[in-house]
């Protein structure tokens, strides 16, 4: 098996102990045994072209981004072009050549610190929308080992990617790798659909598709948790002894602060159960964590405010001296904590716009008592609700649906919640992100070979 050369915006170095998530875990698991290397962003802002080289038990490879790389291609192209264009939020996006010109810029550098690495035998694995046309760049420094991209958000459909001044350039870039993963079969949908219209793109008898001469493959790659780290059996959680906030039923929300979140309809729906549903007042709790993110992007700092609006009025309009009903977090909170939170709420409440995946859903699953299991609230638009059917969808627009699903999830008989746990359980523990990255790995390396084999690949065939 040769090596693993993984890449993505932020990166873990050997000497982090501090995991903050289950995709690091596994990464740095898989990069253990196969003695990789994890390139991306050192984090830091400077001039400095140094790569910062750290070897353990496996190595990262970091570069600092200069000021306009990081104000054109991180804050500018990355997360004010395609992150909401993606998100089908076009009237987000802010289009600027510029950014794409530092896009570029950031990408080259980063392609020209990877091809000094690579070795014969060796897997490149590249993730996400700040780097989609890395594998395009590779393939100009003459790199031919396999290269696979998956992309964690969602891929949205042609009108709105369309939108992208830069669409073509986008979409035949995409033809430089061997294999090109989505959440969703939904999203491989949207990327046929996006790759037609913009760059002309065949789906081949093999399964491939073809642009302008290459051939890719799709594939959709459901990404999961570490769901034993969350389970209630793990070492480390507290029990909850079914006393859910003394009595009080908590419905929990745990995102980061963006506007892809749903928040502010989140906590309309939240009011319209307290006031359809007035016998739930003092009986329930709206817990939300909303951990700061991106804060220099200035859509970000209008949707705390929006949120501060809003909870503030719930409390003053339902609120009483013995009860709150909106207890609104807006800091991160240590992994440990989510876990007991996560437990100790009757109600998951998710309720994205539009997500790749979200992880959430299936923390919160993964967390709960089988025995006494709380209720998932989903929005219909996250790609987890392509996995998980048995959670309450809703559509996350509509604040009188969201308030009827609370009344229905607090009032759940002990039966249908076991019940619909169970199920959803079943999805969250079958695949774990230790499971998903080595599928993913095993697809990229039969399409390489596929793709380089005279009799299937070629287009023309
Ligand atoms: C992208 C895609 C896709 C949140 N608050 C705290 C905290 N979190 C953790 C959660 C969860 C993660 O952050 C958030 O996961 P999401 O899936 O919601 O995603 P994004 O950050 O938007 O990530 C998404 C994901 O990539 C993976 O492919 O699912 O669709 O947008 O793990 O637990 N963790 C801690 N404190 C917090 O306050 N420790």
């Amino acid at each position: 098996m040769g090596r693993l050369i993984c890449i993505s915006n932020r990166v873990m170095t050997p000497d982090q102990m501090d995991t903050s998530g289950g995709l690091a875990v596994a990464l740095r698991e898989l990069l253990n045994q196969r003695s990789g290397i994890w390139a991306g962003w050192s984090g830091q802002v400077s001039e400095s072209s140094d790569v910062d080289v750290r070897r353990g038990t496996f190595t990262s490879a970091t570069i600092d981004m200069r000021r306009e790389e990081h104000e054109g291609a991180y804050l500018g192209y990355s997360n004010s072009v395609l992150w909401p264009v993606f998100h089908n939020r076009l009237d987000l996006a802010r289009f600027d050549r510029n950014f794409f010109d530092a896009y570029m810029a950031y990408n080259t550098r980063m392609a020209d610190m990877i091809a000094a690495f690579v070795q014969p035998g060796d897997v490149i694995w590249v993730h996400d929308y700040h780097f989609l046309i890395l594998g395009q760049l590779l393939r100009e420094r003459g790199i031919t080992q396999p290269i696979g991209f998956f992309l964690h958000i969602p891929m949205p459909p042609p009108e709105a990617f369309l939108a992208l001044p830069e669409f073509r350039d986008l979409a035949t870039s995409l033809a430089a790798y061997d294999l090109v993963g989505f959440q969703t079969t939904h999203d491989v949908g949207n990327t046929l659909a996006c790759l037609r219209a913009a760059a002309g793109a065949e789906l081949l008898p093999s399964g491939r598709l073809s642009i302008s001469g290459e051939s890719v493959q799709a594939g959709s790659f459901p990404i999961s948790i570490d769901a034993s780290f969350f389970s209630p059996s793990a070492t480390g959680t507290a029990p909850t002894s079914g006393a859910r906030y003394a009595g009080i039923k908590r419905v929990l929300g745990v995102d980061r602060l963006d506007y892809t979140k749903g928040l502010p309809q989140k906590f309309r729906g939240f009011a319209h159960l307290l006031k359809s549903y007035p016998h739930f007042r003092k009986q329930t709790i709206l817990t939300q964590i909303a951990a700061p993110t991106r804060e220099s992007v200035e859509v970000y700092a209008d949707i705390r405010q929006e949120l501060e609006g809003i909870s503030g009025s719930i409390n003053g309009e339902f609120g009483d001296v013995d009860w709150m009903p909106v207890h609104y977090i807006n800091r991160s909170v240590p992994r440990k904590r989510l876990k007991t939170l996560y437990r100790s709420a009757a109600v998951g409440f998710v309720t994205p716009l539009r997500d790749g995946m979200n992880l959430t859903a299936k923390e919160y699953v993964a967390s709960q008592d089988p025995a006494d299991p709380g209720v998932l609230v989903l929005s219909r638009f996250a790609g987890a609700a392509e996995e998980l059917q048995d959670a309450l969808l809703v559509n996350p627009y509509c604040v009188e649906e969201l308030g009827d699903a609370l009344a229905k999830a607090l009032a759940m008989p002990i039966e249908e919640r076991r019940q619909r746990h169970a199920l959803l359980q079943a999805v969250v523990s079958k695949r774990d992100t230790a499971v998903w990255a080595a599928d993913f790995l095993v697809q990229l390396e039969r399409s390489a070979a596929q793709a380089r084999s005279p009799f299937v690949a070629s287009p023309a065939a």
